[in-house]
């Protein structure tokens, strides 16, 4: 394996600040049409009998309603056109989108609303709503609701149907899939579906999709464990990582204040020169983590009175996962 240059290092760090390891793209569907049916990127529609089961509002006279649009001025609207099976979500309206969590977070957020074209409680045409994340072969279903069984108590005033209002769903997918990194494909899905029969439409509303900031995956940090005098313990930790190759970053030259260098806070010196270069293996700069997520050497005696910058980064797939804070430690 050709081991990541300084160059690239060096690109990764100039471009760190503007890189969004992990967003949903256009979730609040600001981009697209209004009254259009085609999708803003990043996400896909799909409806087996075709037509206008899935369109961007505002559309005629619907500018607003029951709480939508709830980010900006525009929202999807989903249309039950066709047949749907409650259990297995085939054959329904559909949209979806594929994200990463990362620098955006891990805390999924959505609004939506349905609203039902049959009778509440009838089990006779039995319309509902679904919203799935799929992570790999695993699909979690975050919210249903379904005519017979769900609550409506208010109308959706463009569709004339009783409505659940705006309903706020919020996800920690690091909770709900717990192996998931910042660079696992995420895959959420809405549907709306008719049951029994596709004589009435029912709708389901979507906005502001959101990854929030409040992230809870287990940060990627690098530790100086103090193991009796003069003695330290070097220990990477990334629990989410498992088996990820680090770089550990130790300069000399301080950058002051701490975290004001150009290699993602940190300066570019002899010695950082020396660690960016050395190939894969060479302990305890450029490491493989195990397969709990940790690489750990010591304890070894370090010199009292020396001080030092360091970070660590994660190469996951080639790029860059996680990257510390730059921090400074007087050993
Ligand atoms: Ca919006």
């Amino acid at each position: 394996m050709i081991p990541m240059s300084l160059f690239k290092l060096a690109i990764l760090a100039a471009t760190s600040c503007v890189t969004a390891l992990g967003q949903v793209q256009n979730g609040s569907f600001e981009s697209a049409v209004a009254g259009g049916t085609v999708m803003p990127a990043g996400w896909s529609s799909s409806v087996s009998t075709g037509g206008s089961a899935t369109r961007i509002l505002p559309y005629l006279s619907c500018a607003t309603d029951v709480g939508f649009p709830s980010d900006g001025a525009k929202w999807t609207r989903l249309t039950s056109s066709v047949m749907g099976t409650l259990t297995a979500f085939t054959g329904v309206s559909k949209i979806e989108s594929t994200f990463t969590i990362g620098a955006a977070g891990s805390l999924l957020t959505l609004d939506v609303a349905f609203a039902t074209g049959e009778n509440p409680g009838d089990p006779s045409w039995n319309d509902f709503m679904a919203v799935t994340v799929t992570v790999g072969a695993t699909t979690q279903t975050i919210y249903l609701v379904d005519t017979t069984a769900g609550s409506f108590p208010t109308t959706m005033v463009c569709s004339n149907r009783p409505c659940t209002g705006k309903i706020t769903l919020s996800q920690n997918l690091v909770t709900l899939f717990p192996t998931i990194t910042t660079t696992t494909p995420i895959t959420l899905r809405v549907y709306v579906g008719n049951g029994g029969d596709t004589a009435v439409p029912s709708f389901g509303y979507v906005d502001k999709v959101t990854l929030s900031s409040s992230v809870v995956i287990p940060p990627l940090s690098l530790s100086f464990l103090p193991s009796g005098p003069g003695n330290w313990i070097m220990k990477t930790n990334a629990p989410a990582l498992p088996g990820a190759e680090v770089f550990n970053l130790v300069a000399l030259n301080l950058s002051l204040p701490t975290g004001s260098g150009p290699l993602f806070g940190i300066a570019f010196d002899s010695l950082v020169l020396e660690q960016a270069m050395s190939p894969l293996g060479t302990v305890p700069w450029h490491v493989n983590l195990d397969g709990a997520g940790v690489f750990q050497i010591g304890p070894f005696g370090i010199p009292a009175g020396l001080s030092v910058d360091y970070i660590a980064i994660a190469i996951v797939g080639g790029a860059v996962s996680q990257v510390t804070p730059a921090s400074n430690i007087t050993f």
